[in-house]
C-alpha cells in the first residue's frame, strides 16, 4: 500500500478536555506516524476558508464559531494508506454511529463537537496540509 500524508484537526472540544495526548496515542499505536504538529487558534478567516466547501450547510456558521472557541492541533500524519486509515481511527462524524474504538466514539460530543478532522481523500490533503504547513515544517 502506499505511503500517503494526511491532515488531521485535533479540535476545540478535545483540547479543552486535554486530550491531545490521548488521541495521538490512538494514532500511533495504529501506525501512523505524527510528521508535522502545531497547536494555534485558527481566525475566523482561516476556519471559513478552511470549511468553505460547507458554506452553503445550515450548520457552518455554528461549526466556524466552534472551531475558533478554543485551540487546535494541526497535524501530519503519515502511514500507509493514511488517508482512509486516519478515518477509520476518527470514527463516524456522529459519534453516535462511530464504531466502538474510535476516536470519535470514545471521545467525541456530538456531531458537531466530534474531536477529530481528517482529510477525506488524497487530493484534498495536500490541499489542506498545503494550508497549514510548509514543506520545511513536515519531517518525515
Ligand atoms: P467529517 O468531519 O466526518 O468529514 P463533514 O461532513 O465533512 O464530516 O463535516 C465537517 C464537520 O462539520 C464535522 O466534522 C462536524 O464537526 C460538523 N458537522 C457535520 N455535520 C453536522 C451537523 O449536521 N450538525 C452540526 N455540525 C455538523
Ligand atoms: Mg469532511
Amino acid at each position: 500500500m502506499p505511503v500517503e500524508q494526511t491532515l488531521s484537526i485535533i479540535k476545540p472540544d478535545a483540547t479543552r478536555r486535554n486530550l491531545t495526548g490521548k488521541i495521538n496515542a490512538l494514532f500511533e499505536d495504529a501506525g501512523l506516524k505524527i510528521v508535522a504538529q502545531r497547536r494555534i487558534r485558527l481566525t475566523k478567516e482561516m476556519a471559513e476558508k478552511f470549511y468553505e466547501v460547507h458554506a452553503e450547510r445550515s450548520f457552518f456558521d455554528d461549526l466556524c464559531n466552534f472551531m475558533i472557541s478554543g485551540p487546535v492541533v494541526v497535524q501530519v500524519l503519515e502511514g500507509e494508506n493514511a488517508v482512509a486509515q486516519n478515518r477509520q481511527i476518527m470514527g463516524a462524524t456522529n459519534p453516535a454511529n462511530a464504531d466502538a474504538g474510535t476516536v470519535r466514539k470514545l471521545f467525541g460530543e456530538s456531531i458537531e463537537c466530534n474531536s477529530v478532522h481528517g482529510s477525506d481523500s488524497l487530493e484534498n490533503a495536500k490541499t489542506e496540509i498545503e494550508f497549514f504547513f510548509a514543506k520545511m515544517d513536515i519531517v518525515g
